[in-house]
């Protein structure tokens, strides 16, 4: 199979060879280059980097612009106000077309409707909502405001949303009343009054705005709540949006780390913007005269931010947003999508694809999906088979697949093909776009190149869209990310490889970060989340290979001396208890109840073998357990019945 590009493709490619000796030659030239061609300044930068302090990072310093501007008032500006922003398909079959000027009004008058309800510069939001106009609205009046959003995903529980409102101390929720899922609603707001009104902390949240989305009955506090449809259109639809400082913060995004508490992971102005269109550019090839583009993630990920809102947006692209699941009404709904849409370049993660590859290829056959012209993955690794299956079902024999790997905290892509310039490696994200740089490194810090030789993936120089610490914590973001190997590297907490003709490999987490369906949970978050109910005393959560899924949770749970043990019935109650904590996301496949866990003389667990268990494989070195017998009492435990 010829995977090098195809020469029609090259000649029209935003992305070209010459991009990886510029950004060679002079890095800080390279960016302040893209950054001043793509995006509009309000007042030109004086410095590209400032490194002084580092780990901390600013970017284009003494610069100043404004997101949303940038992202719609720029393009109606230089008369494209007619052109397609959104192709808005709610699951339901209702549409929307919003172009660039109708942006440019709703997002106007969703900053004065904010503005009336008191937020300000650098006022945090969160934003609890399905996929809808009113969110991309909402998100970027935040920006136009300089008021930082914090979007907490919508199949997170109102556990999950207290701490996050709690942590960015936010002053005002959007949400709606309730979602589509699978054809039927699913509350929302109910989800934020249990958020605010959580124990005896007072909450930080004055206002909560409502967009009517399923006629959902909703509790309703007058001094509080107010209605979306009752503030929002009687706003005057122009707004002057301000320029912000470059290192202004744009948003927070919670993600997990090691530990059970999530990490607010925080971005700013000019660099994150910078990066996120030039990597659409380049990486995506939008070219937004003629392209339609499509990102299924969901605007609660980093995926959603960069790809669906800021990126995309920032180039004057045509998208289309999804709100529902791939199978609603029927599992073809993606790919009607695309032959209705005429969608040119999709960018998906290999859980769907696989999801796909089950429900068979018969699917995609039905429609017509000649427009493809580029496809995206991203999330964790995609399997050759489903790369190869992507390629031959959804792309036509034909589209270059560009596998991204990058991460809430990098904030866009940062190792991928340039579809016009590399030939393709399926499976492989292959190499650092121009402009990033990236190294293997062994246990004991030092870089390697030999094939095939497993070792740990770190960024070695700063990069315009990289995080600028987490929330209220800057010494976990030196301990996260530039302790392991020391201040030079940025420990990006993948495991990594080359193979023989110089491609990097990524192999998942290699801390106790889980991915399952392409979101991070944390194992340590999922253990506390189990040992908060009443019956459990310990437990140890795994990610156990999933073949849709890629990894799935797996529970192993001691009971408390007093619970009783009613087989399944306890095992579903723990399950239910995880998807109440944190999110139905996090329910675990398994439960296992068991007598004890595998742990070392110094107290640690061995997940190592809860996950030899958990995938049904001969259990491995067990030297190091202080007691050697408890792996079997485990595996007799097991089979005797829980
Ligand atoms: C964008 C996003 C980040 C983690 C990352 C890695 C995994 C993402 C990948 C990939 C292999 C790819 N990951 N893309 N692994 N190949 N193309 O997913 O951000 O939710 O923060 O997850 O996802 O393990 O460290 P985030």
């Amino acid at each position: 199979m010829d995977l090098s590009p195809d020469s029609a493709f090259t000649a029209q490619a935003n992305g070209t060879a010459d991009l990886y000796d510029a950004a060679a030659a002079d890095h800080e030239a390279f960016w302040a280059e893209q950054a001043r061609s793509r995006i509009s300044w309000a007042t030109d930068f004086e410095r590209t980097l400032d490194w002084d302090d580092a780990p901390f990072a600013k970017w284009f310093v003494g610069g100043s612009l404004n997101v949303a501007h940038n992202c719609v008032d720029r393009h109606v500006e230089a008369g494209n106000g007619d052109r397609v922003a959104i192709h808005f398909e709610g699951e339901g079959g209702d549409t929307r077309t919003i172009t660039y000027a109708d942006l440019q009004k709703e997002v106007s008058k969703a900053a004065n409707a904010l503005e009336s309800l008191g937020v300000e510069t650098g006022d945090r939001v969160a934003v609890y909502m399905p996929m809808i106009p009113e969110t991309v609205f909402t998100m970027l009046a935040c920006a136009r405001i300089g008021a930082p959003h914090s979007v907490i995903f919508g199949g997170f529980s109102a556990e999950a949303l207290h701490t996050r409102i709690a942590d960015a101390e936010a002053k005002v929720v959007v949400t709606t009343d309730g979602q589509w899922r699978r054809g039927k609603p699913a509350p929302l707001k109910a989800a934020v009054d249990a958020a605010i009104h959580h124990g005896d902390d007072e909450s930080p949240v004055e206002k909560v705005l409502v967009v009517k989305r399923t006629d959902t009955d909703v509790e309703w506090d007058d001094s509080r709540d107010v209605w979306w449809h009752d503030l929002v259109p009687g706003q005057p639809d122009t707004h002057e949006a301000q320029p912000m400082d470059s290192e202004h913060p744009l948003f927070i995004l919670y993600t997990s780390g090691t530990t059970g508490k999530p990490k607010g992971i925080f971005h700013t102005t000019g660099g994150y913007l910078t990066q996120a269109a030039y990597t659409n550019a380049v990486v995506h090839d939008v070219h937004p005269e003629t392209d339609v583009y499509w990102c299924t993630a969901d605007v609660g990920w980093v995926t959603g931010h960069s790809y669906i809102v800021y990126g995309p947006l920032a180039n004057g692209a045509t998208q289309v947003l999804y709100e529902g699941t791939p199978d609603t009404p029927h599992q073809g709904r993606w790919w009607e999508i695309v032959e209705k849409y005429k969608v040119s370049i999709l960018y998906t993660a290999p859980t769907a694809i696989r999801t796909f590859m089950k429900w068979g290829a018969d699917i995609p056959a039905k429609f017509d999906m000649s427009s493809i012209r580029v496809l995206g993955s991203v999330g964790e690794p995609i399997n050759p088979e489903a790369w190869l299956w992507y390629r031959k079902h959804v792309g036509g024999d034909k589209a270059p697949i560009v596998d991204t790997w990058w991460q809430t905290e990098t904030g866009a892509i940062m190792i991928s093909p340039l579809p016009g310039v590399t030939t393709l490696e399926p499976g492989s994200a292959q190499k650092p776009i121009p402009g990033i740089s990236a190294e293997i490194l062994d246990d004991d810090g030092n870089p390697f190149t030999e094939p095939e030789k497993v070792g740990y993936l770190v960024l070695t120089k700063p990069w315009p869209s990289m995080l600028r610490g987490i929330w209220g914590d800057p010494e976990r973001y030196k301990e996260t990310y530039w302790s392991r190997f020391g201040p030079k590297y940025y420990f990006a907490g993948d495991g990594a490889k080359y193979d023989e003709k110089g491609n990097i490999w990524l192999l998942g987490r290699v801390d106790d970060v889980m991915n399952v369906s392409g979101h991070r949970l944390s194992t340590a978050e999922i253990e506390s989340a189990l040992v908060s109910h009443p019956s459990v005393a310990e437990a140890a959560v795994v990610g156990a290979a999933d073949e849709t899924t890629g990894q799935a949770v797996c529970a192993f749970v001691i009971l408390r001396g007093d619970a009783v043990d009613n087989g399944e019935e306890t095992v579903q109650e723990l399950r239910n208890h995880v998807a109440k904590e944190i999110g139905p996301i996090a329910k675990p496949r398994q439960v296992m109840i068991v007598p004890e866990l595998p742990k070392t003389r110094s107290g640690k667990i061995m997940r190592r073998l809860l996950k030899d268990v958990a995938e049904n494989r001969e259990v491995g070195d067990v030297t190091t357990l202080a007691d050697s017998s408890v792996m079997s009492l485990i595996k007799e435990g097991m089979s005797s019945g829980s």
